[in-house]
């Protein structure tokens, strides 16, 4: 079985005006159809859509912003785990490898609506996207504090030892439970008012296509710098801040679209 994220999609015009929408949306059905996204994942799509459309499809300089004090984090960590579910996994499943390689990170399964035949499946495919190894498939057998029923459960070796947890498309609760574990939390949420971008240490306010295999990049340009280098990188950051440059980019762009007709109060 292919990675999905690098499948072409016959079927769907070069040339129509939203192709790469488009595909976005045959990753995730496709995956829906071989059991590694559940049928809420296509909801949580259809949110993320809505979502990129207010900020014009494209990465903006507050998730750029993020993305480096991501990488500094990752490249800080001790122990830095990439939380991969259904849908990153369909979506973005090489650019999640390329991370976990540029940033020497550990890759895991880790589900909301958590069955180990999905967990066993969405591993095959990590594993088709190149992935060496893939936690939390056969091993999750410690609990996240606070998380009762499957939805808790991770890799001893894996999220529930980690300093630094990268998420995607996360629950809010479950965020906030690792937090509470002590561990510094990255998420990916093209939500800037979600409670998992609110409570995140750091929220990355993109599309995962986009900014996972930016911040592969981005990792293995920043390798070479010292660790005061990234230390400053990451003490400069003020992840309030760039929450709210990302709701004043959405309402600006409303503004600008509506020809000035919204009042925005000062
Ligand atoms: O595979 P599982 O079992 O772990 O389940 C995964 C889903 C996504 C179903 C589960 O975590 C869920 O229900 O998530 P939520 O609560 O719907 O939150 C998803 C968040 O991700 C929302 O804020 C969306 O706007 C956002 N989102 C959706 N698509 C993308 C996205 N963020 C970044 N990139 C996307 N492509």
């Amino acid at each position: 079985m292919p990675c999905i994220s690098e499948m072409e999609f016959e079927g769907i015009p070069r040339s129509h005006p939203r192709y790469l929408s488009l595909v976005l949306r045959e990753r995730v059905v496709e995956g829906f159809r071989r059991g590694v996204v559940v049928a809420e994942g296509l909801i949580a799509h259809g949110r993320g859509e809505c979502f990129d459309y207010l900020l014009g499809e494209e990465t903006r300089e507050f998730a750029v912003e993020a993305m480096r004090a991501a990488v500094a984090a990752l490249l800080l960590a001790k122990h830095p785990v990439l939380s991969v579910n259904g849908n990153t996994a369909a979506l973005a499943g090489k650019a999640v490898v390329e991370l976990a390689e540029a940033t020497g990170a550990l890759i895991e399964v880790n589900l909301f609506y958590r069955t180990e035949e999905r967990a066993r499946r969405i591993g095959e495919l990590l594993r088709a996207c190149g992935a060496r190894e893939v936690l939390g498939v056969d091993d999750a057998t410690a609990r996240i504090p606070g998380l009762e029923h499957p939805r808790g459960m991770t890799s001893p070796r894996g999220i529930y030892s980690a300093d630094v947890v990268l998420v995607a498309l996360e629950d809010g609760d479950r965020t906030m439970a690792l937090r509470r574990m002590g561990k510094k939390v990255i998420a990916i949420d093209l939500n800037p008012l979600s409670r998992t971008a609110r409570t995140a240490d750091i929220t990355i306010v993109d599309n995962v296509v986009r900014a996972l295999p930016l911040m592969a990049k981005m990792a293995r340009e920043m390798k070479g710098l010292s660790k005061e280098e990234l230390e400053d990188i990451l003490e400069r950051y003020d992840n309030n801040r760039v929450l709210a440059e990302a709701l004043e980019y959405i309402a600006g762009r409303l503004q600008e679209l509506s020809g000035g007709k919204l009042v925005l109060e000062p």
